[in-house]
């Protein structure tokens, strides 16, 4: 065996040579392995002795892509085009062997080699979409060649990689194998020798391309289909276009066009927030005094307690993990409700298509109700999702403490108490730990795992490794009232109520917040969470909120009462602004002495979303948050922040801190209020001209 880089080893079987890339943990495409897969081709192409080439990686996949990391820097040699354009063009059959994923640029490497073989388990996609990119090593170009234009669109633009099953099915793979990967790769690339086929170049491939040209409706259908899920990216539109230029111009002429609509992609601000993004999400799992390798409780059941829309929810996460579950609640009544709402949602599922009805028996079939507490005592993980109220939580875990076995994890699913407190019911603080999950708690991606004072580390690893199981992205906060994603939310929604005071109206600052990317403004949020929550816990603390009390005193809920702030027409959630609203928004205004004036859209947005990052600075200060990404994190997960702007931190730095900070000061002299005193964090980067994410 040659070693021609640190990466890529050329070895011998036969008359085959076979390239292995090693280049942990996921294969990307280093500077290292681009040389050695160009000198390994080139060495192979030269020597006499070898007929044919196999690409094989090492370790758990294929290639998975470009190195993400080099991105931004200075291009080095050689490039990726550069590469592939020798393996396509050589004179010997080239066959790339896939095991584990083969992902963008490691697709497109695959895609250059005359044919591709894989194992069942294998599975090939273009992700790049998902860091704001396209496939810009000719897989725009290629794969309409081999998988038609159809399939091209929807694998490009939606990111999602296929089986080995689906890509034999459309092309994109020549042969599924069993057994030993190279070894049936290299009597792959032996049987094309022996029979002299000739080499199969897709560049060269026209048939399916032709099938699309001439048929515009078929790029205007597939616009129309992915219009509402692609709102205010970039890229989706460069990978349409890119796909069209395959379609519509000679191959070297695409190429070019991909090579276009690549770089602007690459130097777009979304395509930097998705990179960003994607370490982001990663670093999110990493926890300074609580490493990788600290053993965590491998969850064989689980026990929720409480039948409710959390408490449901929560079961279905475990269900749909394969993970047995028993949901605990105090009456029979509430138990067959609860469990009646969970098949209400299966069915749901089953009748979209995303699973079967046998699926949705298996999942009801892992999950017990019942009202005996002692049926969670061999339970490894119990999470209470009951009322919000201390009493009732402390309750719960007391008698928890003496049910659940020593070794299990006692969670809470509280969204602003103190962690410490509920834990201080048991005689085990160290096993409790907050897991605050977001409605619906079946869909929403965010998990805020709380760390307790006296939370252990097997308690913090296991909250963390059991989130990600049921395919969660869990984030790891401290003890404070709303923890990170509800604090920072608190200050937009204080914001919102005056600005309607002051001159906007709710469908003014929603369209505001929707036009930068949330999914709903906070009036629209309200409306669809109800607002008699919050009224009846106004109520009982004695606090006021002006508009929202008023409103409430029509017996106006929200969408279930066919209004709120808006108003709502039967079966239907598209909110409709109400001149009824309007009137007891400037009646309020007048009768607090507020003269109401024209409020633009650039001063609503920034009143909004800079005291939620001021906020974060102080929960940086206060250590609640391990880092400003995890902030992120949390706001695109939890809240629909768009990830094509990475969170309310990363924003916030490509503004710039100091004018942040000089407009937060600029406001705080027009109205005298303190509310605008920028965090000392805040205050002193901006000062030091640096942001939250420099290191
Ligand atoms: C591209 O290819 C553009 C082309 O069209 C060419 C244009 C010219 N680069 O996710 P994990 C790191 S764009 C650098 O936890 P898993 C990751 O940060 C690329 N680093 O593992 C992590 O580091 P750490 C298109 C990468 O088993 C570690 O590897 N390709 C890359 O859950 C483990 O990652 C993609 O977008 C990378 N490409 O999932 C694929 N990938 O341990 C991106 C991973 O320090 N990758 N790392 O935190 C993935 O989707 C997943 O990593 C994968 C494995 C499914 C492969």
């Amino acid at each position: 065996m040659t070693a021609i880089t640190e990466s890529v080893d050329l070895d011998r079987r036969g008359r085959i040579a076979v390239l292995t890339v090693n280049n942990p943990p996921v294969n990307a495409l280093s500077q290292h392995v681009r040389q050695g897969l160009r000198d390994g081709v080139r060495a192979a192409n030269a020597d006499t002795s070898v007929d044919a080439i196999v690409l094989a990686c090492a370790g758990r996949t294929f290639i998975a892509g470009a190195d993400i990391s080099e991105f931004g820097k200075p291009p080095r040699e050689p490039g990726l085009h550069e590469v592939l354009d020798l393996i396509e063009r050589g004179p010997k059959p080239v066959v790339a062997a896939i095991h584990g994923t083969a992902l963008g640029g490691g697709l497109e490497v695959a895609l250059a080699c005359h044919w591709r073989v894989a194992v069942k388990s294998a599975r090939v996609g273009f992700p790049e979409v998902k860091l704001g990119l396209l496939p810009g090593a000719l897989g725009t170009q290629r794969l309409p060649r081999v998988a038609g234009v159809e399939k091209a669109l929807q694998m490009i633009v939606s990111g999602d990689p296929i089986t080995a099953d689906d890509a034999l099915k459309h092309g994109v793979i020549d042969e599924i194998v069993d057994g030993d990967l190279t070894a049936a790769a290299v009597a792959f690339a032996e049987k094309v020798v022996r029979e002299k086929s000739p080499l199969r170049k897709i560049r060269d491939l026209d048939e399916k391309v032709a099938a699309a040209r001439g048929k515009p409706e078929i790029f205007a259908n597939f616009r129309k289909s992915v219009a509402r899920q692609t709102r205010g990216f970039r890229a989706p539109e460069n990978c349409i276009k890119a796909i069209e230029a395959a379609v519509n111009l000679p191959f070297d002429e695409g190429v070019k066009r991909e090579r276009e609509l690549f770089v602007e992609l690459l130097n777009s601000p979304e395509s930097k927030a998705q990179r960003y993004f994607f370490f982001a999400e990663r670093e999110a799992a990493k926890i300074p005094d609580v490493p990788a390798d600290t053993p965590a409780k491998d969850i064989k059941k689980a026990g929720v307690i409480g039948a409710g829309t959390m408490g449901g929810g929560i079961a279905m996460n475990f269900a749909n993990a394969g993970i047995p579950v028993t949901v605990v609640e105090v009456t029979k009544e509430a138990l067959d409700r609860g469990l009646a709402v969970v098949r209400k949602n299966y069915e749901i599922s089953a009748s979209r298509g995303r699973f079967t009805a046998a699926d949705v028996e298996k999942r009801m079939g892992l999950i017990t109700g019942t009202t005996d507490w002692n049926a969670v005592k061999d339970a490894d993980i119990v999470i209470e999702a009951v009322f919000e109220e201390m009493p009732v939580k402390k309750e719960v875990f007391a008698r928890l403490d003496g049910i659940a076995k020593p070794d299990a994890v006692l969670a809470t699913n509280t969204s602003t108490l103190d962690v410490n407190e509920i834990a201080s019911a048991t005689k085990r603080p160290e096993s409790v730990i907050g897991t605050h999950f977001f409605s619906p708690a079946n869909v929403m991606r965010l998990l805020e795992n709380v760390r307790g004072a006296k939370s252990s580390k097997t308690a913090i690893a296991t909250a963390m490794a059991v989130g990600r199981r049921i395919g969660k992205v869990p984030v790891l906060v401290g003890v404070c009232y709303g923890f990170v994603g509800n604090r920072m939310l608190h200050q937009r929604g204080l914001q919102a109520e005056k600005l309607i005071l002051e001159g906007a109206l709710p469908h003014q600052v929603d369209k505001v917040l929707t036009d930068f990317g949330f999914p709903m403004g906070p009036f629209a949020m309200s409306d669809l969470a109800g607002l008699d929550v919050g009224w009846r816990i106004r109520k009982g603390r004695g606090t006021k909120s002006p508009v929202a009390d008023r409103i409430c005193e029509l017996g106006r809920f929200g969408q279930k009462t066919g209004g709120g702030y808006y108003t709502y027409e039967s079966g239907d959630r598209k909110p409709i602004p109400d001149n009824e609203v309007e009137k007891i928004i400037v009646d309020v205004a007048t009768s607090m002495g507020i003269t109401r004036r024209p409020i633009a859209d650039e001063e609503i947005l920034q009143r909004l979303l800079y005291p939620m990052v001021n906020e974060g600075a102080k929960i940086l200060e206060e250590k609640i948050a391990i880092r400003a990404s995890d902030i992120d994190v949390i706001w695109v997960y939890g809240y629909g922040w768009p990830v094509y702007r990475g969170g309310p931190m990363f924003w916030a730095d490509q503004i710039g801190l100091k004018s942040l900070r000089d407009r937060m000061l600029e406001w705080k002299k027009q109205s005298g209020d303190d509310f605008w005193t920028p965090a000392p964090r805040l205050a002193r980067l901006a000062d030091q001209g640096k942001g939250f994410l420099d290191k």
